[in-house]
């Protein structure tokens, strides 16, 4: 939609359909997000916790129902279906929007309708793209005050560019069967209902910045893609940036915020962003990258002091909480944020809880919603309007062995096929070698907005399009021993692997072939300090030649041909390429 009289049609048309109350046009000032935390503690749907210890922090508990990103509930409407392609469902735009409809009739009646005007990218950024969210929910719309900049900045954006991305949402009544979260790509829409949860209904996040984004990037010539972004900086002062795709809860927070070992001195980690990274060609030819998120959505079980200390700062004052559990000083607690449980607590659906019990205090899904500026290695350049330039891509997946460390791809392609077959196993056995693999190219499945297929294409496309290419490289730290221990220590200890990567950039040829692609040499890979014995670092790089041929490559085969004749013909060629080399 384009400029003023577009908005107000919008918001007439979502007022015709969903008859709230009232309605409130956010302007994202101070007071007006403090409004917005006092109606919902007012209305009990959140709880103020020790004001002492997290100023401005509060809890919210969600319908146990609606905990989760709902793939099931997902759908790409699309004109054509195959412009949606085997891996999204799909709906015809008129039947999905017959099915909402219903839903969204009169879901507001009572309630307060906010219209949420946000930007994705920093103001003034040539990156920037703005929405307007309409929703009922004052937990969606405070969220979106953290998660974007929201209110005039954006309005303001609209009325000197034009161009916005309407979503209408509606919590409803929060029920799954009448939950439905639906992106038009050929109208640039968002309609979502049934759903509060953040993936679902922070409209500017999933839906608006990956699927539909994904669509007006191939269009436009650039990425929207699911990475962190991340700067590193050398003793010597020079700071290396870095996009890196991982599946959902595989550590992205974590490494964006890494905090070196006491081993390395003098280098240091900027946090860009941790979740989403827009990347377009420069004028230099090099690809630059911005984080258009204003905020951190991330996961609570398991960040501590030792696995993200960074994390744990930024989420200390000014954080909304969903569903964690409580303790009876009313600070936030969850699975490993202290090695032992309090022997008290309230669990995420408000229920006493001791050690005894038998379910998890926190919902391992549980979250903190942060403002990024808290971060303390929060980059000085996360708001470039410009971005940052990108000197490496990684691709990192989640196997218990078959992948090695880390390698660097030999060509783009070769980089583009190691994005395209990512996975991540599920753990299913206690040892090591046995899961599912869920493949999980670019770790975009759940978010690529159109045809998987059309998306390899565009990224070999723009390869013949960036003079200065990044290099792209495939990571894996979740190695796991024949007894089911993981062998690589991972979390602060995985800057070794950023360092090799970072000299591999600025032109060290510190690698030897290997079959999958370039490996450290030999003492390229710093280990100084680790306990890492040589059969284990041997583990890390071993290459079953006789698995890939048999296993491997034709599961990658059967996989590509999942897509049928869009699949480009330079991932086969890649793929036929790999299988010589295992000979
Ligand atoms: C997320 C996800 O919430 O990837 O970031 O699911
Ligand atoms: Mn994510």
């Amino acid at each position: 939609m384009t400029g003023h009289s577009d908005l107000q049609r919008f918001i007439a048309e979502s007022e015709k359909l969903c008859e709230p109350a009232n309605t409130v046009v956010c302007d994202g000032s101070d007071a007006e997000y403090e409004r917005l935390i006092q109606t919902q503690l007012d209305n009990g749907s959140l709880l103020a916790l020790n004001q002492k210890t997290h100023p401005h922090c509060y809890l919210h508990r969600s319908n146990p129902n609606d905990v989760a990103r709902i793939e099931k509930l997902t759908f790409i409407c699309s004109a054509k279906q195959e412009d949606a392609g085997p891996t999204n469902q799909w709906l015809a735009p008129d039947e999905a929007k017959r099915r909402a409809r219903e839903f969204f009739s009169g879901s507001m009646r009572g309630r307060t309708m906010y219209v949420v005007p946000y930007l994705m990218g920093a103001a003034g950024s040539p990156f920037a793209k703005a929405g307007v969210e309409i929703t009922d929910s004052p937990y969606v719309a405070a969220s979106m005050r953290i998660m974007t900049r929201m209110g005039n900045v954006a309005r303001d954006h609209i009325a000197q560019h034009g161009d916005f991305t309407p979503g209408l949402h509606s919590t409803a009544d929060v029920n799954p069967e009448r939950r439905l979260i639906l992106h038009f790509p050929d109208e640039d829409l968002i309609w979502s209902v049934g759903s509060g949860y953040g993936g679902n209904a922070l409209l500017g996040k999933k839906c608006h910045a990956l699927r539909l984004a994904s669509v007006h990037a191939r269009n436009e010539g650039w990425l929207a893609e699911h990475m962190l972004i991340l700067g590193l900086e050398s003793p010597a002062g020079e700071t290396t940036y870095i996009a890196a795709a991982f599946p959902s809860a595989c550590g992205k927070t974590n490494l964006a915020m890494l905090v070196p070992p006491a081993e390395y001195k003098g280098w240091k980690i900027w946090t860009v962003g941790d979740d989403i990274a827009w990347l377009r060609i420069g004028s230099d030819g090099r690809l630059w990258a911005v984080n258009p998120e204003a905020g951190f959505f991330g996961v609570a079980p398991g960040t501590s002091e030792r696995t993200n200390p960074n994390a744990l700062a930024s989420i200390r004052a000014n954080t909304i909480f969903t569903n964690v559990a409580v303790t009876p000083g009313g600070e936030p607690w969850w699975e490993g944020l202290t090695e032992k449980p309090p022997e008290k607590l309230t669990d995420w659906q408000g229920r006493a809880w001791t050690p005894a019990s038998m379910d998890r205090a926190a919902h391992p899904n549980s979250r903190f919603t942060a403002p990024a500026r808290q971060c303390p290695s929060i980059s000085p350049r996360w708001q470039d309007p410009q971005g940052v330039p990108i000197g490496a891509i990684l691709f990192g997946g989640r196997r218990a062995s078959v992948e090695p460390l880390c390698y660097e791809a030999l060509s783009w392609n070769h980089g583009v096929f190691l994005g395209a077959t990512l996975g991540s196993e599920t753990t299913a056995a206690a040892a090591g070698k046995t899961g599912i693999l869920r493949r999980d190219p670019m770790a975009m499945l759940p978010f690529c907005g159109y045809n998987m297929a059309d998306y390899f294409r565009h990224w070999v496309e723009l390869g013949t399009k960036i003079p200065k290419p990044p290099k792209i490289f495939r990571v894996d730290w979740f190695h796991k021993d024949e007894q089911g221990k993981y062998v690589w220590p991972g979390f602060s200890q995985n800057i070794r692997v950023l360092q090799w990567i970072v000299e591999q950039v600025q032109g060290q040829r510190n690698a030897s072939e290997s079959p999958l692609g370039l490996v450290p040499s030999p003492g390229a890979l710093n280990l100084d300090g680790l306990k890492l014995s040589k059969a284990q670092l041997e583990e890390l790089f071993f290459v079953d030649r006789a698995h890939w041929r048999s296993a491997e490559v034709p599961m990658t085969r059967e996989f590509f041909d999942r897509f049928g004749a869009k699949m480009p013909a330079e991932l086969y060629a890649e793929l036929e390429a790999l299988n010589k080399r295992m000979a």
